[in-house]
């Protein structure tokens, strides 16, 4: 089976679900037509322990299937809306050159897709890089309450000389939640609210996962900013290089230990691992690292290098079995496809 085709999937779960992937390749290198169909579902995630959240997922799960395409791509994705409120999705950073009705904005390029109806996004990925895409109706609540959004990774013709060096990639998608809405869709996401749950794809520490690599990876941490706030995320014991900005390649790299993410924005990190041992990965707005009025939570997770022992009884993912493919590292390191993860999926809400 060559990287970028997949055979054609088929999953069912409870009555509301299914999620049919084919992909088509025309060619073996660029230009493959790749055709998905997703659900948008009422279901129930946990951001950390008892912490729940009602949102409208795609394919079931938060944040949504990973979209990893190569650069020129033809994409047609078939939306079907199961929820009882409308929804678009916008692929945030395509050009859309020639498609400006596939850029998903309600009542501006397209109706939005009514209860039980379904739409079908077609347009060629470009430009390449680091995106996302997420639902562009009620945005204050459907993206910022309701887990709305997914990764888009389209994969350049022409790599520059630091990305050729990578080794390992992670995907982190940077999001807040105020948990006065948790359970009240078609509501929130209004001026003036607490935000009081942070979390790296959809988990608060520490039920997110610890960022697992080896000396001598060149790691890329692709960081995509999928809430409300400003996430200042810093990284101990190492410097990394500011490659990419919104999916565009910096002409020169910036050194940094910390980096300063805000809606919508997207940067992609470059860090060589030369320092084995565990190291914290937290965002430095410190009240990001709550949950609810609980301290040593929220947007924080750790670097752990597999050559070092994990068996001091203090440390509370001593025994941790890991959760697959949480920051999406097994299905980029496959090569280009549309995967879905089933450590993201909720629970089906009637
Ligand atoms: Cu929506």
């Amino acid at each position: 089976m060559s990287s970028n085709v997949l055979p054609a999937r088929r999953g069912v779960l409870g009555l509301a679900l299914l999620t049919a992937l084919t992909l088509i390749a025309t060619h073996p290198a660029f230009a493959a037509k790749r055709v998905f169909e997703m659900n948008i579902e009422d279901t129930k995630i946990t951001l950390v322990e008892r912490q729940q959240f009602h949102t409208f997922a795609f394919a079931g799960q938060v944040p949504g299937p990973l979209f990893y395409v190569d650069e020129g791509d033809e994409l047609e994705v078939t939306v079907n809306n199961l929820t009882a409120l409308p929804h678009t999705i916008h692929w945030h950073g395509m050009f859309q050159r020639g498609t400006w009705k596939m850029d998903g904005v309600p009542d501006v390029t397209q109706k939005a897709i009514e209860p039980g109806d379904s739409f079908t996004y077609k347009f060629t990925a470009e430009p390449s890089g680091t995106f996302w895409y997420h639902c562009h109706v009620n945005v204050n609540e459907h993206v910022a309450m309701r887990g709305m959004y997914g990764p888009f990774i389209v994969r350049p013709k022409k790599p520059t000389a630091i990305e050729k060096k990578v080794t390992k990639e992670f995907v982190l998608m940077l999001s807040d939640w105020a948990s006065k809405w948790a359970d009240k869709p078609g509501f929130g996401g209004v001026p003036g609210d607490v935000f009081d749950y942070f979390t790296l794809n959809g988990r608060a520490y520490p039920e997110s996962e610890p960022i697992r690599i080896q000396k001598g990876d060149v790691v890329r941490l692709r960081l995509i900013g999928a809430g409300e706030l400003t996430h200042a995320l810093h990284i101990h014991g190492h410097s990394f290089q500011i490659a990419f900005k919104d999916g565009f390649p910096l002409p020169s790299p910036i050194w940094a230990d910390t980096i300063v993410v805000g809606p919508g924005e997207r940067y992609d990190l470059i860090l060589t691992a030369d320092n084995p041992g565990r190291w914290m990965v937290h965002d430095h707005v410190d009240s990001h690292t709550m949950n609810g009025d609980r301290p040593m939570g929220g947007m924080m997770t750790v670097i752990e290098y597999t050559e070092i022992k994990s068996d001091d009884a203090w440390y509370p993912w001593n025994k941790r079995v890991p959760q697959p493919d949480f920051y999406y590292q097994d299905a980029i390191s496959k090569g280009p496809g549309i995967y879905t993860n089933e450590t993201f999926r909720g629970q089906a809400v009637q």
